[in-house]
């Protein structure tokens, strides 16, 4: 048995978006998780401010997921779902349809975030072809997006930095601009009240590349990864009217807002927005198992199924789609969910939240604060010749007190399991302040 504790090197695993050199200097290990709480290798206790990577909706180490996985190892350790079914797949698929908006109702399995967006804006292109509008495919993505990793997800994605080293993209693709206006914005409670205007420039993407080349548009309700950007009100009822009168192809991407984040079982529920592909990944198996999926309507499924020229209607797939520990995973999720009640526990809990959040107004470097449902972000003001360095300092020093948070930039992003108590909202902002206190 190795070591879990103390590796005997760091060396060989590349981490992901990681500063590798630095974390391999000064390490921090987890080694056990439960509930709210991870803990580190000398026993320490860590509160999970993040659920993860947004992702552990449920919390840690739930038995009734946990044994789920244990069972369905044992029973059927994988079977493809390439032209041969596996009764859970399909259970699981169905379960899904039934909190989705409704006619969204054709689910596709991924693995990830990241192959769920690039499985969206396939199906959005095959779905353009198979209607006999081949010419429609342009991607329409937004400055400041997260859509994962992928090629797809990586060009309709706005993130600079994720972009550099990875020379010209797919092509065809163009972007929105983002909708984070703290000139106007600064502190808003929930939705800000300035910016629906921002929808509007869907309409010079439409003046530029005329209608009949744009297959999609895909943003985040709440983009999540870059920061915590809450719409403003109106924005997203504002595109789905500029892409519904276009006759273009709406997706949300909802791998964070998916599954109760905001206090509803999906972010379009809760905007009362329906897109025409939905995306989703982490909490879908409360991120036991890694597992993603793609909604579709459908009508997006019958046209490309009814117009296919070929026995296999869409080239896709993975080798892992459907796989039977994922879905059996993700069937005691949703059975915790429901049984806890807990997208109603985070609506519920969410003006406590708000409140908490906007305490720290008068906090040190605090510039703005943003919220919706669970999620959090604090934004500090860069130090003057090193942006980012205060907020890993703050990173750090959280983390050294017992509280998880994520910082990109200079964001503090949090988003805590669902099953968070009221105490704990305290103390993941209470050391917040003593962490901003701390650091220069
Ligand atoms: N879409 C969205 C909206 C996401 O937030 C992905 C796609 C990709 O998912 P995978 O499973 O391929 O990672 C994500 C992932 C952060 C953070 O710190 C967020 C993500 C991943 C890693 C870090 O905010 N989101």
């Amino acid at each position: 048995m190795p070591d879990t504790a103390r590796p005997n090197s760091l060396d060989a695993f590349w981490m992901p978006f990681t500063p590798n050199r630095a974390f391999k200097a000064d390490p921090r290990m987890i080694v056990r998780a439960e509930g709210m709480h991870y803990f580190t290798p000398d026993g320490r206790s860590i509160l999970d401010g993040t659920a993860g990577l947004w992702c552990v909706a449920a919390g840690h180490a739930r038995p009734r997921i946990v044994e789920a996985i244990q069972r369905a190892a044992a029973e059927l350790d994988y079977s493809t779902t390439f032209n041969l079914g596996h009764p859970v797949a399909f259970e699981f698929a169905n379960r899904l349809a039934g909190i989705l908006p409704d006619g969204l109702d054709r689910i596709a399995f991924t693995n990830s975030g990241s192959e769920s967006a690039d499985t969206a804006l396939k199906i959005a292109l095959a779905y353009q072809k198979a209607r006999g509008k081949p010419g429609k495919f342009r991607l329409i993505g937004r400055e400041r997006g997260y859509h994962g990793v992928n090629f797809g997800g990586l060009s309709v994605g706005g993130i600079g930095r994720n972009r550099a080293a990875f020379g010209p993209m797919v092509g065809g693709v163009d972007h929105l601009p983002h909708t984070l206006d703290i000139s106007r914005n600064a502190f808003s409670r929930g939705m800000p009240e300035h910016g629906v205007e921002y929808a509007d420039a869907l309409e010079r993407l439409v003046l530029l590349h005329d209608a009949s080349s744009i297959a999609a548009v895909i943003v985040e309700p709440v983009a999540g990864s870059t920061g915590v950007i809450i719409p403003p009100k109106g924005y997203l009822a504002r595109l789905r009217e500029l892409c519904t009168k276009h006759d273009i192809l709406l997706i949300f991407d909802e791998v964070i807002t998916g599954f109760g984040r905001l206090g509803a079982p999906f972010a379009s529920h809760f905007f009362d927005v329906r897109p025409d592909i939905i995306t989703m990944a982490k909490a879908i198996t409360n991120a036991s198992v890694p597992m993603g999926a793609v909604a579709a309507s459908r009508d997006i499924y019958d046209t490309i199924l009814q117009s296919s020229e070929t026995p296999i209607e869409f080239f896709h797939g993975y080798t892992t789609s459907g796989h039977p520990l994922a879905c059996a995973a993700g069937l005691a999720t949703l059975d915790t969910f429901r049984e806890e009640g807990l997208f109603e526990r985070a609506a519920g809990l969410a003006p406590y939240w708000e409140d908490a959040l906007h305490s720290l107004r008068d906090a040190r470097h605090v510039i703005d604060i943003r919220n919706l449902g669970l999620i959090g972000g604090i934004e500090l003001e860069p130090r003057r010749g090193a942006p980012t360095q205060r907020a890993l300092e703050a990173y750090r020093a959280c983390f050294d007190a017992g509280v998880l948070i994520r910082v990109t930039g200079d964001i503090i992003a949090l988003s805590p399991p669902l099953i968070i108590e009221k105490s704990q909202v305290d103390q993941i902002v209470e050391t917040v302040r003593g962490a901003l206190q701390r650091i220069e």
